[in-house]
């Protein structure tokens, strides 16, 4: 909890005003376009919901993205970047984006970033969006197989040799972007965080709505009066991707469709200034 108030405190402020409006998409893991690229079909999709972004500007203030943009675990950026298709993709997050968290995926994707015109201010572990908003991956700190050292690297190293293997021959019928599950189900990651919205709500003495990415599971869950936990989804689901559309009042968790059409997950309506209680001293 320590390091998660840490994470919290040093995380950058975005306004949320009458006057903003933001999106939020999340674990789009671009690869090398090769059959193991669950990205790849949804590029078309990713383009036209980027141009409807633009042409809402400047009613949309602008894009978060929770991280795992890239699949680094899988491919080298130069093998991912040197596709046209994946350059554009690069292109529209450097002009959409407000900040971009760091996923387990893709810790170390703000050096290659860098290199193509980002700055490291795009960057962060945690961002705040509003009072009442605090954004991160979701794999930190509680993540034990995502925390580095030795652990990572045998996960890593299952992830891309052994898991492929298992695949092949059919044996799991998961997909490799949902690499994060089994281990998260073990330790059941998602109860975790929700006592971690508890936590953080208690200690800023004012509801709390973590909102997270690497669970690849869209969806809204309410921690006992306290907040919220909100999973971003992904967008390497093979019908349809997730996004929120975030203004001063709500969050509206969306599924979009390769057609086009849209679908509304769930929604959570952001407290006023005069809702906000004091935690500290029990609901
Ligand atoms: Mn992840």
């Amino acid at each position: 909890m320590k390091e998660l108030i840490q994470m919290a405190e040093n995380a950058p402020k975005c306004p949320l005003n009458e006057q903003t409006r933001y999106i939020a998409v999340t674990d789009s893991h671009v690869n090398k376009r090769d059959a193991r690229d669950e990205f790849a079909c949804h590029t078309g999709l990713f383009f036209s919901f980027m141009e409807h972004i633009q042409n809402l500007i400047p009613k949309v203030t602008g894009v978060f993205y929770g991280g795992d943009i890239a699949d680094l675990w899988e491919a080298r950026f130069k093998d991912i970047y040197k596709h046209n298709v994946n350059q554009r993709v690069f292109s529209y997050i450097r002009n959409n984006v407000v900040k971009i968290l760091r996923g387990n995926h893709d810790r170390k994707l703000d050096q290659h970033l860098i290199k193509i015109g980002f700055t490291l201010n795009d960057f962060a572990d945690a961002v705040w969006i509003g009072p009442n908003i605090l954004m991160m991956h979701g794999d930190r700190p509680f993540d034990v197989f995502n925390r580095g050292g030795w652990l990572t690297t045998v996960v890593r190293w299952f992830v891309k040799y052994i898991w492929v293997f298992l695949q092949k021959l059919g044996l799991d019928s998961e997909s490799p972007h949902e690499t994060s599950k089994r281990p998260n189900r073990i330790i059941n990651l998602k109860s975790i965080l929700k006592l971690a919205v508890v936590g953080l709500s208690k200690h800023y003495k004012k509801p709390i709505v973590l909102m997270v990415g690497h669970f690849h599971d869209a969806g809204i869950e309410t921690c006992r009066g306290y907040g919220a936990l909100i999973d971003l989804g992904c967008w390497t689901h093979k019908d349809s991707v997730t996004y929120a559309d975030i203004d001063d009042r709500k969050i509206v968790l969306m599924r979009m469709y390769d057609n086009g059409k849209k679908e509304e997950i769930g929604v959570y309506h952001l407290p006023n200034k005069v809702d906000c209680v004091d935690f500290s001293v029990g609901p």
